[in-house]
């Protein structure tokens, strides 16, 4: 395999700059490369130590650095590996890297080094996709279930599933080899209760899916209401700054306007919207057609009422609109006085918050409301979830064979035909894991990396 290199840490100007090099020649480069200023040999170096020296290029000294070096297979990639550490800017940077490339590597393409890990038995598939979900991670939650995901959440609980599924599949060819012995009910009921238990196994980790999805794209929410009442004050709180534009001009906002943010621990895909109300002006009337589409598809909505009107022909609409959906009520405007019905939106809404929009410290009260709103039992996914589409259909895939076979077992199907539904369900869970699939998508997989992890 051919030694490659790249640019291991983020594009731009930094401290420090790391470019790593990895396979059989990685310490051969590094020799070309990087000379110690003990004077030793780059292959005199044990693994895990670092030297400081120089760092040659095109016959110049490029700049000065330190050389860390991992004898294989102790290393992530499993091969010989040296990262070479620079000064942070772009342009050094990229003169290593063209350094190392003409020394004799070659460059790495999007995820090799975790690729080569994986080919390695450093990684299984799925972890190697928690890494990529790692990098990625845009709150506190997800980061925490990427990361029992990297510590294999999901392998182990797909093995446990493997493993009772490889012992029934065991049991039945034993039947099948020794027909005489027969099956006794007891013996069916057994089998088929077992079955069920890995299809509610698979059908809970199916569930897990969506939630991976919100915690990681962000959870869809939508600020409703009807104009005025500090809808788009409300955004700006939520974003710390300018985001929308406030007015005390009734219909100010007509376009959605989208913006992710943190509240209660978890990240939020917020969209201001324009306010709810029969309107002649058609550009606000497609406004409010954008943000009933947009509280249809929403998963938490924020439902502002202003505090110092009474509630309008408008607010009953929009009550009515919110039945059956996930709402936080927000009575805004607590600093004017009283004019509106809170008894009444309090027997309307499950909860409710009472802020002041244009005031900074609101903003701890709606983390809290929120925080207890996104349900953070149903969001704890970090015993193992399925991270994405490809594990989705290959979990979907064996669900569907566990459940044939199931329906055979208590319909008195012939057991070799319920042996090759457990040798089908088994086939889509390696696939899951990563022991069965093909290198198409394996390549698919890697395409999501960044160069240089
Ligand atoms: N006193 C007081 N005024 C507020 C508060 N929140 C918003 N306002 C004012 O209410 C007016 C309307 O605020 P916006 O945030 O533009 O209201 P909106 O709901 O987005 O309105 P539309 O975009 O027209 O639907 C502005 O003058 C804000 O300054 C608050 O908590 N207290
Ligand atoms: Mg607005």
């Amino acid at each position: 395999m051919s030694t490659i290199a790249a640019i291991a840490t983020a594009p731009g100007t930094g401290g420090i700059s790391v470019i790593r090099i990895s396979g059989e020649k990685a310490l051969e480069v590094a020799e070309r490369v990087f000379k110690p200023a003990n004077k030793k040999s780059v292959f005199e170096m044990k693994g895990y130590t670092a030297c400081y020296g120089g760092i040659y290029g095109g016959g110049n000294k490029l700049d000065d650095g330190i050389l860390l070096v991992f004898h294989a297979p102790h290393s992530y990639t499993g091969e010989d590996t040296a990262e070479i550490t620079c000064h942070g800017g772009m342009l050094i940077t990229r003169r290593v890297l063209r350094a190392c490339l003409e020394a004799g590597a070659v460059m790495a393409g999007p995820g090799e080094f975790t690729k080569r890990a994986l080919a390695a038995g450093k990684l299984t598939l799925t972890q190697a996709e928690a890494v990529a979900d790692i990098i990625n991670s845009k709150s506190d939650q997800f980061l925490k279930c990427a990361a029992a995901q990297l510590d294999g959440a999901l392998y182990k609980k797909i093995e446990e599933i493997k493993k009772t599924i490889m012992d029934l599949a065991v049991q039945i060819s034993a039947w099948i080899d020794y027909p005489d012995e027969g099956l006794d009910s007891f013996e069916i009921s057994s089998q088929a209760g077992q079955l069920a238990d890995c299809r509610l196994r698979l059908h809970l980790l199916l569930e897990s899916y969506d939630v991976g999805q919100a915690l990681r794209d962000g959870i869809s929410v939508a600020i409703v209401g009807k104009p005025n009442v500090g809808k788009s004050t409300l955004m700006n709180l939520l974003v710390g700054c300018e985001r929308s534009i406030v007015t005390d001009i009734e219909g100010t906002t007509r376009d959605i306007v989208e913006e992710n943010v943190i509240l209660g621990g978890t990240l939020l895909r917020i969209a201001d919207c324009a306010g709810i109300r029969e309107t002649d002006n058609p550009v606000e009337r497609i406004g409010v057609v954008k943000m009933e589409r947009r509280l249809e598809q929403a998963q938490l909505v924020f439902a502002v009422f202003d505090n110092s009107r009474p509630l309008e022909k408008e607010d009953y609409v929009l009550i009515e609109k919110l039945r059956g959906k996930n709402v936080l009520c927000i009575i805004n405007k607590l600093d004017l006085e009283n004019r509106l019905d809170m008894a009444y939106l309090a027997s309307q809404f499950g909860r409710v918050s009472e802020i002041s929009a244009n005031d900074r410290s609101s903003l701890k009260k709606l983390d809290i409301a929120a925080a207890k709103m996104i349900n953070p039992e149903k969001l704890d996914i970090s015993s193992g979830f399925l991270a994405n589409e490809r594990q989705r259909e290959a979990a979907r895939k064996a669900e569907k064979a566990i459940e044939e076979a199931e329906r055979a077992v208590l319909g008195g199907a012939a057991l070799d035909a319920v042996g090759v539904m457990l040798e089908t369900s088994l086939y889509h869970l390696a696939e899951l894991t990563g022991e069965n699939v093909s290198e198409e998508i394996i390549d698919e997989v890697f395409k999501r990396f960044c160069v240089g992890k």
